[in-house]
């Protein structure tokens, strides 16, 4: 049976009798969501215009929304720019301009109104009450969006975690049910409102979930623990949703490269990883990953922790960012952010410029020096992009020279499997071997350095 909750007390949206929103299949079921799908919802987008940066450009961040909500299911038939230095507190926008909202709703038959900022619960909560029809923020698609691309046990725990936090301080009293059995067992009697078993059966769920999701982090931590005693290095695509990471992992991997590409927004949710060679002969790994974008909703940050490891751990990272679109350098340093957030920012970061076969990519190129200019379809500059790749994985590591006992070929089996060897001679009874170190390696070989540190 699938239980609705109803995030909204007061809304009675036109021709039903209770709100459709929100339907979380008894807290943890297969239908989840914050836009109905059922049918093709009717939108009208808010956004406000605090004038603060001149740089924000509030209509990109329009257009944005405009594809958050495309790609969550939904039309948008509608969109209201707002200028307004300081927010209301009550409404968000002004009680004045909510009315004239409601009033344009009306007309337009809409069945949501989705706000570019995130709103507070109580300026949620306020705003049905006049819309008398659901509001929501970005954020709220967004996870809404994650929701619907989760494939994996893990990909769904991470999002319901955060659809839950979310949901959490905006839960409402007067029709608020998660449950239709409010007074069964595990109620505390009538003395217990049903807000209040609703809310504890969310904490519960909550827990259960980070809990599971703990589990599936220390797994991935000895297995990263396991990667790390080879000697490959590890290389991890990130960048802003749709910019093309899936498409160059597949281009670099060939014909075993699977990942999942499709021009909408977070397509891939869950990490891949595969080993591929270098032209110097070196394996990495390499993996894909969740695409970021402007202020990437914290709690799914949060939750998405652990798929986020593989960024973490990696060597290089790979920024890709889409050259074809306006304001690349946006995308940059909002992707550059939740890299700080998650405590990757002192990565080595290659920035690689694509989709250079709809633009012409001189312009970045100056802008960022060190970058490099791909298209991931056609493959132009791809070889290009692989020698810098390959430069700062090497620059990462020390030369040194190792001297070993001809007779140990253990040994000297263990330095080919653990280090670049870059050159091997004979002397008299031993081969001088002038190899190339992580410090994992280091630490395991040392004891037959003969030349400390050679560059
Ligand atoms: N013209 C052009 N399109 C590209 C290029 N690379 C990727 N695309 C297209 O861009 C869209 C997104 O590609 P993906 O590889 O799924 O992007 P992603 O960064 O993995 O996106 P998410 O997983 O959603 O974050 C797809 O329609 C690709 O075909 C390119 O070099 N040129
Ligand atoms: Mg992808």
């Amino acid at each position: 049976m699938i239980t609705r909750f109803l995030l909204v007390a007061d809304p009675q949206p036109k021709g039903q009798t209770s709100t459709h929103r929100g339907a979380f299949g008894d807290l943890g079921g297969e239908e989840r969501g914050f836009i109905d799908r059922s049918f093709r919802e009717r939108i009208i987008l808010v956004g406000v215009d605090n004038q603060s940066d001149k740089n924000q450009l509030i209509e990109a961040q329009m257009a944005e929304l405009q594809q958050l909500v495309a790609t969550a299911g939904a039309d948008v038939v509608s969109s209201v720019i707002q200028k307004k230095t300081i927010p209301d507190s009550a409404t968000y926008i002004g009680r004045g301009k909510a009315i004239e909202i409601f009033a344009l709703a009306e007309e337009l038959d809409v069945d949501t109104v989705v706000f570019n900022e995130e709103l507070t619960p109580a300026q949620q909560f306020n705003l049905e009450k006049i819309f008398k029809r659901s509001a929501i923020d970005r954020t709220a698609v967004i996870l809404d969006i994650f929701a619907q691309n989760a494939s994996t046990p893990e990909g769904k725990s991470q999002v319901e975690l955060a659809q839950l936090q979310y949901l959490l301080p905006r839960l409402r009293g007067r029709g608020g049910t998660l449950s239709q059995q409010a007074g069964g067992i595990g109620t505390r009697g009538p003395g217990e409102t049903k807000l209040e078993i609703d809310r504890r059966r969310l904490v519960r769920r909550i827990h259960k979930l980070q809990k599971q999701l703990k589990g599936i982090s220390s797994t991935r931590t000895n297995q990263s623990k396991r990667r790390r005693k080879s000697v490959n290095q590890s290389v991890a695509i990130v960048g802003y949703t749709n910019a093309g990471k899936s498409t160059l992992l597949n281009y670099l991997i060939g014909s075993t490269g699977d990942a999942f590409v499709a021009n909408r927004l977070f397509a891939t949710l869950d990490p891949l990883t595969r080993k591929m060679q270098l032209a110097g002969g070196e394996k990495i790994y390499l993996s894909d990953t969740v695409g970021f974008v402007r202020n990437l909703p914290h709690h799914l940050v949060e939750a998405f922790k652990t798929t986020l490891d593989v960024v973490i751990d990696a060597d290089l990272l790979v920024h890709v960012v889409d050259g074809s679109k306006n304001a690349p350098d946006k995308d940059l340093s909002a992707v550059r952010s939740v890299l700080r957030d998650i405590g990757a920012k002192d990565i080595p970061e290659l920035i690689v410029f694509n989709k250079m076969d709809q633009v012409d990519p001189s312009t970045y190129l100056l802008d960022y020096p060190n970058s490099v200019c791909v298209s991931a379809k056609t493959g132009e500059g791809i070889e290009k992009m692989m020698a810098a790749i390959s430069d700062l994985l090497r620059s990462q590591l020390d030369i040194y020279e190792l001297e070993i006992p001809l007779s140990r070929g253990d040994l000297i089996a263990q330095v080919h499997r653990e280090a670049q060897v870059l050159i091997e001679d004979v002397h008299e009874e031993n081969l001088v071997m002038r190899v190339r170190l992580d410090t994992f390696a280091y630490t395991r070989l040392k004891k037959y350095l003969r030349a400390e540190k050679v560059t």
